[in-house]
């Protein structure tokens, strides 16, 4: 473990954190831990994941015209993607890249089945190369796009290319890896249509939208083959969004947050973290963030009482400044080692100082006077806890510098 004083690099080393959890894993604290909790070394395995930070891929399924590009720049709340085709267009049927202010995703757009009347099926070549793609690269979500208007107009075939799809996808990969949501977009157009700006509280247009959202469930469950095992969501929205010179001048987005909440539920942890920059999504960043602290306290308290080949001062310092840069990153910002310390810092923490932790394990002491390791872990769980703690108000939740530092003069026993 090569972890001297503070860590030196400038991104995170998840290696330590593996270190960490092939070393509980073989030792007999560590699988004591993990036999009354397993979430923990779960826990730890999936923020390894979380951190791989990778981009989310979104696939499209849809006709023309669905409002799949416009789902996309309503998501990104950007003009990433070209819409309003009145002609097919040459679109290629290949992972692309779309980005828009530092915020970025994977997205195969297709067209689905063609026009949607081939009594034959869908379009053999088109599946041909979908399929191709998909054995590159596994779609994370597939959305299933569908005008409101046009939820009982002649969907069968792109129902029918969807399952060959989702089927394909199943083959080549396990079935949690690719998920089904259903989107119903222009539900502004619905009747009765002057009611064409959001909430669309209008009895009328709401018994509508939700007349295509039954629909559109009712048509899954008959023809899309995984109906049974998979919940499949449907999301009515409305992706209006009219750009002039760059600027947003018409904004009528309804549900869009609410499907990436939605997506982000779905996603893999290694593919969460872009996604959660789309949005701020205080509540899901506060649950990831609270899941890294626990983790992390954890972790410190067993390292902490646990003698571990290697001096634990070192490791503990690691351990909660790569805890800080991650509860940056949920916050959308670099996960850089340097803003960790330096937050440090400005609260007036030393971590380098053995003597802060002297501090707080004799106060503890006095509060827990039962003995030797499980002293020194507790004192490092609840050191780790409060530092998080502070980490996640400050970067998340907003909070200045003066009520982190005074949140922590309050929570950090004194001697
Ligand atoms: N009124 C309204 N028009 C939309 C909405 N979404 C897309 N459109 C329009 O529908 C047309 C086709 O949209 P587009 O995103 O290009 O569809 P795609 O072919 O599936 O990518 C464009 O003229 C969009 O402006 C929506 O939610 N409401
Ligand atoms: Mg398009």
């Amino acid at each position: 473990m090569e972890a001297t004083q503070m860590p030196d690099g400038k991104k995170i080393d998840i290696g330590l954190l593996q270190k960490l959890l092939d070393h509980f894993q073989g030792s007999v604290l560590g699988r004591l831990v993990a036999k009354i909790d397993p979430r923990v070394l779960n826990d730890l395995r999936e923020l390894i994941r979380l951190m791989e930070q990778r981009d989310p891929r979104i696939m499209l399924i849809g006709r023309r015209g669905a409002g799949k590009s416009s789902l996309i720049n309503a998501i990104l709340g950007a003009p990433a993607c070209p819409t309003g085709s009145v002609t097919a267009g040459n679109q290629e049927c290949r992972w692309e890249v779309v980005e828009a202010g530092g915020k970025r995703f994977r997205v195969l757009d297709t067209k689905g089945a063609g026009q949607g009347d081939d009594p034959a099926g869908p379009d053999r070549s088109a599946l041909a190369l979908v399929k191709e793609q998909i054995r590159a690269e596994c779609p994370d979500i597939i959305l299933f796009v569908c005008k409101a208007k046009e939820v009982d107009a002649n969907i069968q075939p792109d129902l029918q290319f969807l399952g060959e799809v989702m089927q394909f996808a199943r083959s080549q990969y396990s079935v949690g890896a690719c998920h089904l949501v259903g989107v119903i977009t222009q539900v502004d157009e619905l009747d009765p249509a002057h009611v064409s700006t959001p909430p669309f509280d209008h009895p009328v247009k709401r018994g509508h939208i939700e007349k295509a959202a039954a629909h559109l469930a009712r048509l899954l469950e008959l023809h899309y083959p995984f109906a049974r095992q998979d919940s499949i969501l449907i999301r009515p929205v409305c992706s209006y969004l009219y750009f002039h010179e760059g600027k947003i001048e018409c904004d009528r987005r309804w549900q869009i947050v609410e499907l990436v909440k939605e997506i982000l539920g779905l996603l893999p942890e290694p593919a969460k973290l872009r996604m959660l920059k789309v949005g701020q999504f205080k509540d899901i960043q506060t649950s990831l963030a609270g899941r890294i602290v626990n983790t992390f306290s954890v972790v410190a308290g067993l390292v902490g009482a646990e003698p571990i080949p290697f001096a634990d001062l070192p490791i503990l310092t690691s351990l909660q400044v790569t805890m800080i840069a991650m509860i940056q990153a949920v916050a959308g910002r670099e996960a850089d080692l340097k803003a960790a310390k330096e937050f440090l810092v400005a609260t007036g923490i030393d971590l380098t100082s053995a003597f802060t932790l002297r501090e707080v394990a004799r106060a503890l002491i006095k509060l827990w006077p039962t003995g030797g390791n499980v002293i020194s872990g507790t004192i490092a769980g609840t050191f780790t806890k409060i530092l998080g703690t502070a980490a996640t108000k400050f970067f998340i939740g907003g909070d200045d510098l003066a009520v982190v530092r005074d949140y922590l003069t309050t929570n950090l026993p004194r001697s």
